[in-house]
């Protein structure tokens, strides 16, 4: 359509300047028609707007590591924003208005779609050909943790690019929060077309999404900030198994506030996420956002549904290893937990 009109608008010129020129200028204005953001800001008050760019693409992970469960480690053809599983965290305060672009280098349609947004051209993107940008300004009105997710070629494929990785946080600071030591945890399921299951693995292929193993809901690992087991060295005392002898691993002290902020990307399966030694002191709420368990004190688990997150506080009372993880324990035995040591010092 552009091009036809710039067409015609150029054609009476065509006598005095030279074809080059006229071909310079065509493309000039494709190139700003087509590749930078265009759009009305609304909401420009604020003076300096927090800017967050996202960019799509795809790229190869390893998301376990070399273990008995999975010799040789298992990589995958991941979806990402800005390379990694989860995507960056998007940290707001309660009532900001920011702008976040995404600028798709990939190969395939991305997208995003912000949960906690309320309007649909704040919250959703649509459709970033490959090669393209779309910005969006945001205003945070309620705080909370929510998931952002590519919502593939305006849901076509959403169930593919969440899977393989294009999901993260978004954290809205509540104006009310309380100081305290903070950790963001991301779940998310993976159906790996070249996993043969458990002591097979892929034989040091990459895989893919699996349509079938999503459908039967079979994911083949559980994702813990974008790996199986990043957080856990071994299972056993006496039996050890050692399934990441690169752990990482939350330390936190005895008797200090910490904020746990949980996001399960799903796609499909909630999660029952509990501290294994110890309780859950407060699901974090917003005096204006309900939902399950908001607001809920002294508990030992609570439910994370898919496209969900929870802002969880503990006050760990002893020291010691205290495993946060889903007590499904099909999950736990797919990668989904993390070992936290509490000390006095
Ligand atoms: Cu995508």
């Amino acid at each position: 359509m552009e091009i036809s009109n710039l067409a015609i608008m150029n054609s009476s010129l065509l006598k005095n300047i030279e074809s080059f020129q006229i071909f310079f200028w065509i493309f000039s204005i494709l190139l700003i028609v087509n590749i930078s953001p265009f759009y009305v800001s609304a909401l420009s008050d604020q003076t300096e707007l927090k800017k967050i760019l996202l960019i799509a693409g795809e790229n190869i992970l390893k998301i376990s590591p070399d273990n008995d469960f999975h010799p040789g480690g298992i990589y995958y053809n991941a979806m990402t924003f800005n390379g990694t599983i989860p995507g960056p965290a998007i940290e707001v305060d309660e009532g900001e208005v920011f702008q976040l672009t995404v600028r798709n280098d990939g190969e395939l349609v991305h997208s995003i779609d912000l949960h906690g947004i309320n309007g649909p051209t704040q919250a959703l993107s649509g459709s970033i050909q490959p090669g393209m940008n779309k910005t969006l300004e945001i205003k945070a009105e309620t705080s909370g943790l929510f998931v952002y997710h590519c919502d593939g070629d305006n849901l076509n494929g959403i169930w593919d690019h969440i899977a393989s990785g294009m999901y993260g946080g978004f954290i809205v600071h509540s104006k009310r929060e309380q100081p305290a030591k903070e950790f963001f945890i991301s779940f998310n399921e993976v159906y790996n077309t070249r996993d043969r299951g458990f002591f097979e693995g892929t034989n040091n292929t990459v895989g893919t999404f699996d349509m079938n193993k999503f459908l039967n809901n079979d994911p083949d690992l559980i994702l813990t900030n974008g790996m199986a087991y990043k957080y856990f060295p071994f299972i056993g005392t006496i039996a050890k198994i050692s399934i990441n002898k690169n752990a990482e691993m939350f330390n936190v002290k005895v008797g200090e506030l910490v904020r746990w902020y949980i996001i399960n990307a799903g796609p499909r399966d909630e999660i029952t996420f509990n501290f294994a030694g110890g309780m859950i002191n407060k699901v974090v709420s917003t005096d204006d956002m309900l939902s399950n368990s908001f607001g809920a004190k002294n508990l030992y688990e609570i439910i994370i549904p898919p496209g969900t997150g929870r802002i969880l506080e503990t006050i760990f009372p002893e020291e010691g290893i205290y495993v946060g993880n889903d007590h499904d324990i099909g999950s736990l035995l797919k990668g989904a937990g993390f070992v936290v040591n509490a000390n006095k010092k």
